[in-house]
């Protein structure tokens, strides 16, 4: 088989920029390594930039999301046994959308159907070659059989441990991690949220989240130790620990039911540079992570999918590589001001096993500046909604 571009992971990235491929007439194939049903069972992201849901509108997939998704002006930061409103958009005129990235993917696959666009999944040791010559090609197993791709270019929408990265030679890569101390526990059920904003929450015991899905079903998370185990943690555990870390007001009114998905997810952050080799490309999870806490990794992988589309645009449109030789610097630009970001909330709004007395002190007078100095909400509500590009 020949095409223009393949693109391993069918994920938010591959999906995305499959799409927009697709729609300006580039020929692609995206290849996984799992089952559509099992990407969509996995429960992920929930905010959206505005720039992510733009994306999303220019691919002409964003229908579902403005009649099903919540637009949201503003979230709160609760310590102290108080919560305060950051006003989203009175200080930057932005909003954000919250919108499942499970439904997101359903509505790309979707249309992806629709629009004949070819996606292969359960293919086994997929496997990119020769992308630092003219002609790369990638493999793939399916029923036994080794089936070969020759493309133009590469790129590795496959996530944290996909296979892209991994093939890059080690002393043509820098890497840089921190690990968390901690992991996030969440839990999705069919209960009305807490309240209609989302809720950060510092806290003593250690962080809490309430998010949701829609008007009617809620994603709550809370700060756990790495060896927690997700069997330890009945519905009624969870929802008594949550509402001890969360004023009052609000642990009064919280309606509790039955969970249908409960996880642990460890927080890191990493980047990968570059984030180009030759004919491979990086996007998303593949070249970089970040901890939930700012809401920005399904919106990094759209904006690092946004530049890689213009670039092989002009490349195809064009016959110029400007943009492609550009990508990886002008990504990386963008990635890092949102890993800053990410490890700055984590880092004020996490329980560390230093913080302590002192520490927790520090975190509240933070986060009272940050709340009461319209300069300093500005600041973070400009980074929540998302940095331009
Ligand atoms: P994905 O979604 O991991 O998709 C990668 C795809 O590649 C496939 N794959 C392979 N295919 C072929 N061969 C191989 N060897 C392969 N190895 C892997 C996989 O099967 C998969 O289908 O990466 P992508 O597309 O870059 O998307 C990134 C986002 O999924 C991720 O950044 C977000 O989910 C992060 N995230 C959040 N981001 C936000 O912007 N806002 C949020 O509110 C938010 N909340 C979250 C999050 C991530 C979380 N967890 C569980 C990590 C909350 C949580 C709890
Ligand atoms: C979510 O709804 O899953 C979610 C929302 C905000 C975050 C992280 C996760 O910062």
């Amino acid at each position: 088989m020949r095409t223009q571009v393949a693109i391993i992971g069918s994920g938010p990235s591959g999906l995305l920029l499959g799409q927009l491929l697709g729609n300006a007439g580039i020929d692609n194939v995206i290849l996984d390594r799992v089952s559509k049903d099992y990407i969509l069972g996995r429960v992920r992201a929930g905010v959206l930039e505005e720039g992510t849901v733009g994306l999303l509108d220019r691919c002409g997939v964003g229908a579902r999301m403005h009649r099903q998704g919540l637009p949201h002006d503003g979230f709160s930061l609760a310590f102290n046994g108080r919560d305060h409103r950051i006003d989203l958009h009175g200080l930057t005129g932005k909003r954000v959308m919250v919108y499942g990235q499970t439904e997101l993917t359903h509505d790309l696959m979707d249309h992806r159907e629709a629009t004949g666009g070819k996606s292969i999944y359960e293919a086994a040791d997929v496997t990119p070659h020769d992308f630092d010559r003219d002609n790369p090609y990638v493999t793939y197993v399916q029923d036994g059989i080794t089936h070969r791709i020759d493309c133009d270019f590469i790129i590795g929408c496959d996530g944290y441990h996909g296979v892209s990265r991994r093939s890059v030679p080690q002393a043509a890569l820098k890497t840089f991690e921190r690990v968390y101390p901690f992991g996030w526990l969440g839990l999705l059920a069919d209960v009305p949220p807490v309240s209609h904003e989302l809720i950060y929450a510092n806290h003593e015991r250690g962080f809490g989240l309430c998010s949701m899905r829609s008007e009617t079903r809620s994603r709550y998370y809370i700060q756990c130790a790495l060896d927690e185990k997700v069997e330890d943690w009945s519905d009624d555990r969870f929802y008594d620990e949550l509402r001890r870390r969360l004023p009052e007001e609000h642990a009064q009114r919280m309606v509790t039911g039955p969970s249908f998905e409960k996880s642990i997810a460890p927080l890191r952050s990493f980047v990968a540079e570059p984030m180009r080799f030759g004919k491979l490309f990086l996007a998303g999870d593949a070249a970089h992570i970040v901890p939930p806490t700012g809401a920005k990794g399904l919106n990094l992988a759209a904006s690092d999918v946004h530049y890689l589309f213009e670039a092989l645009a002009e490349h195809y449109g064009e016959g110029s590589n400007a943009g492609l030789d550009a990508y990886s610097a002008k990504a990386l630009a963008r990635v890092w001001l949102a890993v800053r970001f990410s490890w700055s909330m984590t880092t004020m709004m996490h329980r560390f096993p230093d913080t302590g007395e002192f520490g927790q002190k520090i975190q509240e007078a933070e986060l009272d500046y940050l709340v009461s100095s319209t300069a300093a909400s500005t600041a973070l509500a400009e980074n929540y909604v998302g940095l331009p590009y």
